[in-house]
């Protein structure tokens, strides 16, 4: 854009806009959160110029200009990016534009994340169910002990078995074996790869067991997974009622949970969150990395029986989360390199794992996302992190070329819109904010196999939008940022009289294909796609919360917290 041209929009800005529309002008969008000193600091600003950066004594510290415009085609609208980098020492600051004054405040400090990062994990906490969350670690957010009563198996009713424990899924109650096992990959790889970002500060009943609290919070979780595997080493799909119950706390729901039919993902998936586990947790209880063991290895065994696919669909007068998926090869391999690091951590052969995992890749399976329906990306996270390369130079090259190749495209997406993101138009799909993240996990491994600084400032332009630099201006973790959301799809959110949100639940964030009546009702047909978000508790399709949101979120808090 020329001169005259940034002129003239200023000026038909000033002059014909007031009020409300003249704010929504002025707001840069930000991390609201904050930056890290020594950070790469973006923000993106709809009005050009040269802005003058404030501290808070109103000293300027620097100025920063923009540059030529970028018609961003994630918001459909021209915008500029504004660096502030330049800003080093820790602080709150002020932009200052030449025409239209204070624009916004940002934080620069050491370890800006540690609290959001440590309540998303918390945030686990509040799901949990089974159990009364307790005022000493629940605050005002208590409840009674919820989903006590014994379960039915659904396709034949008369099996009767306790299932308590675990957490709920989402906004709804249920509890899903797939996005159980995703969400324990996320925060277990996460754990391992960067300790540090781990602290036990969690205040939950388990703290000061001596085992980390992520630990004692994904143990949860497993607990309950465990009571989901058949004595054939099958998996129950999910554990539900037979529609999405109305809104009231968990202890006041009294309907029939069932548990629906096995599906070779859910057996794949228990069979690598299980492996993976029984490995990491045997330095801090035998017994129970031996009950993992133990069950890692039964699914498998159903695995090596059942070859062909066992799909999920929603039986008929049911209507819960389906979670289908078309393939189990993603998998599948996630169980197989997993059964591969577990039997060598235990002395056993592995090598039938290696050729079963090997023979997988070679048919190209997906193995750079790390979602519900695609788990492959475990795998690749699980072969490149070991850096004795023990599943042979040759699986660690394709898992390798897999993951440069697509942060590269990821990279080559984030140059053609204003928020250097890597998605496209098509990628706000529902649940968005995972997208958004879990690509962050991708660019974090990028940038471990290759050192290249470009792919650590991505994985920042991701927690960034995350944390309010994007077109809503909305902070998308609740409590976190001056423009939280404070609307969560969340049955006790709602039912629980509270005003404020827990703190820490990540929204699913925009959907350019809104599902539910109200988004559908209040989104102006055509809306671009990364503004299609409502903070309206009915939304489930921009605004409900799941555990795997948040486990996506926590990995990526994590690497920039290592
Ligand atoms: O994969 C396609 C992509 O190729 C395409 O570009 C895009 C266009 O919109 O759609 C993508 O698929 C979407 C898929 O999520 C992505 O993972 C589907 O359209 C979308 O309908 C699907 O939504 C899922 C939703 O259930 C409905 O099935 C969400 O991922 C999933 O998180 C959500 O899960 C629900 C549970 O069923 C119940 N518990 C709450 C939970 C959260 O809302
Ligand atoms: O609360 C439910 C949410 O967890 C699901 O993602 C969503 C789609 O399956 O459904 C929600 O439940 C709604 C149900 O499907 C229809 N009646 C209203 C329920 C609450 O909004
Ligand atoms: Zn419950």
């Amino acid at each position: 854009m020329h001169f005259s041209e940034e002129c003239d929009k200023i000026y038909t800005i000033i002059f014909y806009m007031e009020g409300n529309a003249l704010e929504g002008f002025r707001k840069p969008m930000l991390n609201q959160v904050g930056y890290n000193v020594t950070q790469k600091k973006m923000a993106v600003v709809k009005m050009p110029g040269s802005y003058e950066i404030k501290d808070e004594q109103g000293r300027v510290v620097t100025g920063v200009g923009t540059r030529e415009a970028i018609h961003d085609p994630l918001c459909r609208e021209s915008l500029y990016k504004l660096d502030l980098s330049k800003v080093n020492k820790p602080g709150k600051y002020q932009l200052v534009h030449p025409f239209m004054g204070e624009c916004g405040s940002f934080l620069v400090g050491e370890d800006v994340y540690r609290k959001a990062h440590n309540a998303m994990i918390k945030a686990l906490y509040f799901q949990r169910c089974g159990c009364a969350l307790e005022e000493k670690y629940a605050g005002a957010y208590t409840h009674g002990a919820c989903h006590l009563n014994k379960v039915k198996a659904w396709s034949d009713k008369n099996i009767e078995f306790e299932a308590t424990g675990g957490w709920h899924d989402a906004g709804d109650y249920g509890r899903y074996i797939s996005p159980a096992a995703v969400t324990i990959g996320h925060l277990v790889y996460a754990f391992l790869k960067y300790p540090a970002a781990f602290t036990d500060e969690l205040n939950i009943p388990e703290s000061g067991n001596g085992v980390p609290d992520v630990l004692n919070e994904c143990r949860y979780e497993l607990e309950w997974m465990l009571k989901m595997q058949l004595e054939d080493g099958g998996v129950y799909h999910k554990l539900t009622t037979q529609y999405h119950g109305d809104f009231m706390m968990p202890e006041e729901e009294k309907d029939t949970y069932y548990a629906y039919d096995v599906s070779s993902m859910a057996v794949a998936d228990f069979c690598a969150a299980m492996a993976l586990c029984a490995r990491v947790y045997s330095k801090y209880d035998k017994a129970f990395a031996k009950r993992m063991e133990e069950a890692a290895k039964k699914s498998w065994h159903w695995l090596e029986v059942h070859e062909a696919p066992v799909y999920f669909s929603n039986p008929k007068n049911s209507g819960t989360g389906e979670y289908g998926d078309y393939s189990d090869l993603d998998e599948r391999l996630w169980a197989a390199v997993e059964m591969f690091y577990l039997a060598k951590s235990l002395g056993e052969d592995s090598e039938k794992y290696k050729s079963h995992a090997y023979k997988l890749l070679k048919k190209d399976v997906f193995v750079v996302d790390f979602g519900w329906t695609e788990v492959g990306g475990f795998a690749s996270l699980a072969v490149l992190s070991d850096s004795q390369k023990a599943m042979g130079e040759e699986i660690y090259s394709i898992c390798k070329a897999a993951v440069l190749e697509e942060a590269e495209r990821l990279l080559t997406l984030g140059r053609l819109n204003a928020f250097d993101m890597g998605m496209a138009p098509e990628d706000f799909c529902w649940g968005s904010n995972m997208v958004v993240t879990n690509r962050g996990i991708l660019w974090s491994l990028a940038y471990e196999l290759t050192g290249k600084e470009d792919y650590a400032d991505a994985v920042q332009s991701h927690v960034d939008y995350l944390f309010g630099k994007n077109a809503t201006l909305y902070s998308y973790v609740t409590g976190f940022g001056e423009n939280a959301y404070k609307h969560p799809h969340s049955r006790p959110m709602h039912a629980d009289g509270i005003e404020e949100p827990i703190p820490g639940l990540v929204s699913g964030g925009a959907n350019g294909h809104p599902a539910d009546p109200d988004a559908i009702r209040l989104l102006a047909p055509g809306t671009a796609p990364m503004k299609c978000f409502v903070d309206v508790v009915e939304s489930y399709s921009t605004n409900e919360i799941t555990i795997y949101w948040n486990s996506s979120a926590i990995y990526t808090t994590a690497f920039l917290r290592r």
